[in-house]
């Protein structure tokens, strides 16, 4: 091996899966073709001043003409499992309706694409892409969203049920949430603190109609998940412990309630009651959500930092988005307040805090002890610097992994059902509202010429990948 890559004596078992992940809208393109509808990404990134640079999705990684190259890249790269997402405006282009074929192909191709080189397909139903028309008719702050979601479930599932190993249904259903509803940075941009709230709830409401559409529609045997990004919580000052309570309850308890106990928390209906009263909750919602999953991915990346505001100081922008009029945190924005982290920080300004992976993940199997447990994203973005012979020694990219592996493998050793570990991301892509500015791949793209470079973590990850000891 190469003598960078001194073995760490951490072996991963066999079963371990080792992955890599993107989304549709971030990697794929090819916005207009074959019977694609607009998603609200498209339109938000086509508005003026929304996302950096003004980047859109248009064109992206090409990857929706250029996937038979990127499987190759899987292969070299020795993946176990392929995590990607399906755009739900290639399948229902208004998201109702009748299923349109060239969309359901598309994915076809690439599900016996993976299964033909061995690697298992993850695949994920909403990844952030909600068509367009079903955002004009109220957004996820209605229930008709939940319930037409309910129906594309069994449409994909009903076409790729038979061949997939994971199905996920929501990524980050926080995001879509507060970022799209409340604070504003992310599509469809809406600043309503009532709406995100509302969002949270048919969000959760969509997991379950989801999971029970793609049971009745899958003719294989998959596993069924959601992917939450877990915000792990530090506290400072007299009120940490209130600051932090409120927080977990926004970002973690809002959807591990419902999803994993069948109920929303009684101190996030407290937090929130001058904002909304909850009454889109109705009666058989909660035993709807609240069904067993076969795994819950987890997406980490960094701490958060929290303290009681206390009146005086200039309260905090939050998550590097950039300043909007909204609140990612409904009932508690002017009660809690956001603080700097010590470095080292990765090109997002996010601290590095392995450490954290541990302990979440001991925390998550304490909570739920007879729940499986997959890390669907974990990386970093750097500012990457091309050598004169064209390669990329991305050390720093390489330093993070191996130390959140790490991480992982100690939890691994304390007993945590801990099934695998997918590297965010594959390729270097559309990153939201930074656009193509911030690169979180292992695998390089030129953006002029759209060709791909594997840099120095890809080489590391195949190392790992093919002898299962960490390098
Ligand atoms: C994921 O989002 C997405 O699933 C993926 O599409 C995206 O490209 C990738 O990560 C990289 O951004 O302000 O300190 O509390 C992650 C979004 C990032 C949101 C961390 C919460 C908390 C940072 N999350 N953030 S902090």
């Amino acid at each position: 091996g190469n003598p960078d890559h001194r073995d760490s004596g951490l072996v991963f078992p066999p079963g371990f899966v080792l992955g890599s992940a993107t989304a549709a809208f971030q990697i794929e393109g090819a916005a207009d073709e074959d019977g694609r509808g607009p998603s609200i990404w498209d339109t938000f990134s086509h508005t003026p001043g929304k996302v950096w640079n003004g980047d859109t999705g248009d064109v992206a990684c090409d990857h929706y003409h250029r996937w038979e190259q990127d499987l190759d890249l899987m292969v070299d790269l020795g993946l176990d499992a392929y995590r990607f997402s399906i755009a739900w405006p290639r399948i229902q282009p208004t998201g109702r309706g009748p299923a349109n074929p060239a969309g359901l192909d598309f994915y076809g191709r690439l599900v016996d694409g993976l299964l033909e080189r061995g690697i298992k397909p993850v695949a994920t139903l909403y990844h952030w892409d909600l068509p367009q028309t079903l955002e004009d008719e109220g957004g996820w702050a209605v229930r008709s969203t939940a319930e037409a979601f309910a129906d594309y479930a069994t449409i994909v599932g009903e076409a790729l049920g038979d061949r997939i190993d994971t199905w996920t249904t929501l990524n980050e259903p926080w995001c879509s949430a507060y970022l799209g509803y409340g604070q504003g940075g992310h599509a469809p941009g809406r600043t309503e603190p009532a709406a995100a709230l509302a969002a949270v709830h048919h969000l959760n409401l969509a997991h379950g109609l989801g999971l029970q559409a793609l049971r009745a529609a899958s003719t294989g045997d998959p596993d069924y998940s959601v992917t939450l990004n877990f915000h792990v919580l530090r506290g400072v000052g007299d009120g940490a412990a209130e600051a932090t309570r409120r927080i977990d309850a926004l970002a973690n308890r809002a959807f591990t309630g419902p999803m994993l106990r069948g109920s929303y928390p009684e101190d996030l209906l407290a937090d929130t009651a001058s904002v909304t009263d909850w009454s889109f909750v109705r009666d058989g919602d909660l035993a709807t959500v609240h069904q067993p999953i076969d795994v819950l991915g987890i997406n980490y990346y960094s701490t958060t930092t929290v303290q009681l505001w206390d009146g005086r100081s200039e309260r905090q922008g939050h998550d590097g988005h950039k300043a909007s009029a909204g609140t990612a945190w409904p009932g508690s924005d002017g009660v809690v307040e956001f603080v700097a982290q010590p470095g080292p920080h990765t090109a997002m300004g996010w601290n590095i805090a392995p450490e954290a992976l541990e302990e979440l993940l001991l925390d998550l199997h304490a909570q739920f002890p007879d729940q499986p447990l997959m890390v669907t994203e974990n990386g970093a973005a750097f500012d990457d610097v091309v050598g004169p012979d064209g390669s990329i020694a991305d050390v720093e990219r390489i330093d993070y992994l191996r130390r959140h592996f790490t991480a992982a493998h100690r939890a691994l050793e304390a007993g945590v059902d801990l099934r695998g570990y997918f590297v965010w991301s594959l390729l270097d892509n559309f990153e939201w509202g930074y656009g193509y500015a911030k690169r979180f791949g292992i695998v390089r793209v030129d953006f002029d010429t759209l060709e791909r470079t594997p840099k120095d973590s890809a080489t590391w990850f195949r190392e790992l990948t093919a002898t299962r000891h960490l390098p």
